[in-house]
């Protein structure tokens, strides 16, 4: 770490990585296989960080590696189309009816980025809605009220982002319509956009409840403005497709990353056909980037499309985490330690809170230094939690029971 701290900002490329929410260093990752990685020292912990949801095959998959070794052999970049792009494009246009045309970027970041870009050459307008607490990569716009590593660092508003930048930013409460309203109310032909995320996962995991999606729809549809879904993480995590199938609410923009790309860097924000006729070159609105829909990143992401759609994988992945948050539920009971977990399918976190955690006020209510001292002693005990009280946790397909079991051993052991 002391060379990493010589040459990298905190010795780390993205905050949420420097182990600043729960203390000491963070263990370097020298390989992963299935549910397994392995750190610097040779240590064997069982991952659920899974690279931050990316994984959800498990590290190496044999058949992924596979086609990204074929794909690096034809050359890793030409700044020009190739058919990959069209398979990949494809794919992901099958499975979500709200995408007609989608534009790949290399970050889930430059997704959201250039989703709010897109709403506002649509509309004509400049202000968005975004909730507290939700995270949606670090453009400036959307570095106000934000959760992830913000959040976890206590700068929820970054230094850098100019008030002119943020001041077209509403911040309204997750699973609070009359938050929503609020603003529309206040601004009723200024709002481009409201962007959320339908699971919020940078905040750790809130479900939204029943009828909060529906009526963002609603409001937004009300008042001629777009829905964003940032889907960045429940996107092919949830289910094949989104959170958006899930919940039966179909938005007008969505941004999409990690799982499409295999583990490679990618992102992408596709849409309706009259909206994406906005981007350039069909229309006005300029987005570029000379490794947007790089080869290899599409061939990682279109294997592993193809594997998700394996006969029964979701229901395995859902019995999965379903066995795993109910192990952890009783082990907590057990040792008398308040615990909610807040799952959808595969993707959960634990927080250390004795109530219903529904949104912002209730996530930072949470104990931080109960879920740090959790951590480091599960680390101890050989398994992986993502580093902070507030992010998700994943469970990928090559976990198995007895990964399960050995998690929930370990978290009784943890607790006493
Ligand atoms: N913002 C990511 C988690 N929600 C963290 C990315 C990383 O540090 O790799």
């Amino acid at each position: 770490m002391a060379t990493a701290k010589q040459y990298i900002p905190g010795g780390v490329n993205s905050p949420a990585r420097s182990w600043a929410a729960v203390g000491g260093d963070p263990i370097f990752i020298a390989k992963g296989a299935g549910s397994r990685v392995w750190d610097a020292d040779g240590n064997e912990y069982i991952d659920y960080v899974c690279s931050w949801g990316p994984m959800i095959l498990g590290h190496a998959h044999p058949d992924v590696i596979a086609a990204v070794q074929a794909a690096a052999a034809r050359g890793t970049s030409f700044g020009a189309p190739t058919e990959a792009e069209n398979e990949l494009a494809k794919m992901v246009s099958d499975s979500f009816d709200s995408v007609d045309l989608v534009r790949f970027v290399s970050s889930g970041t430059e997704a959201a980025m250039s989703a709010l870009r897109l709403a506002r050459a649509f509309t004509d307008r400049d202000k968005i809605v975004k909730f507290q607490g939700g995270y949606h990569g670090h453009a400036d716009a959307l570095l106000v009220a934000a959760g992830s590593g913000a959040m976890a660092h206590g700068v929820p508003d970054s230094a850098g982002v100019t008030a002119s930048f943020a001041k077209d930013t509403l911040i309204a409460q997750f699973n609070d319509l009359d938050s929503v309203e609020a603003h529309f109310a206040a601004y009723p032909d200024q709002i481009a956009c409201v962007i959320a995320e339908p699971i919020a996962g940078n905040m750790g995991v809130v479900p939204p409840q029943p009828g909060f999606l529906e009526g963002l729809r609603e409001i937004t549809s009300r008042y001629r403005s777009l829905l964003i879904f940032d889907e960045v993480i429940t996107g092919y995590r949830v289910r094949y497709g989104g959170a958006q199938h899930l919940y039966q609410v179909t938005p007008d923009l969505t941004c999409l990353g990690k799982i499409i790309g295999g583990g490679m860097p990618v992102g992408a924000y596709g849409g309706r056909r009259e909206i994406m006729e906005k981007v350039s070159p069909l229309g006005p609105m300029y987005q570029a980037g000379t490794l947007s829909g790089n080869p290899v990143a599409m061939a990682a992401g279109t294997k592993t499309l193809a594997l998700l759609q394996t006969p029964g994988l979701y229901d395995e992945l859902e019995s999965k985490a379903a066995r795993l948050a109910e192990g952890l539920q009783d082990a907590f009971a057990e040792a008398e330690v308040p615990l909610r977990v807040n799952r959808v399918g595969s993707m959960m976190t634990l927080f250390f809170n004795p109530g219903e955690v529904t949104g912002w006020p209730s996530v930072s209510a949470s104990d931080r230094e109960g879920f740090g001292r959790f951590f480091h002693r599960m680390l101890d005990e050989g398994v992986y939690l993502p580093p902070s009280p507030f992010e998700a946790m994943f469970v990928s397909a090559a976990h198995t029971d007895a990964d399960i079991d050995a998690t929930v051993d370990a978290a009784a052991k943890a607790l006493r």
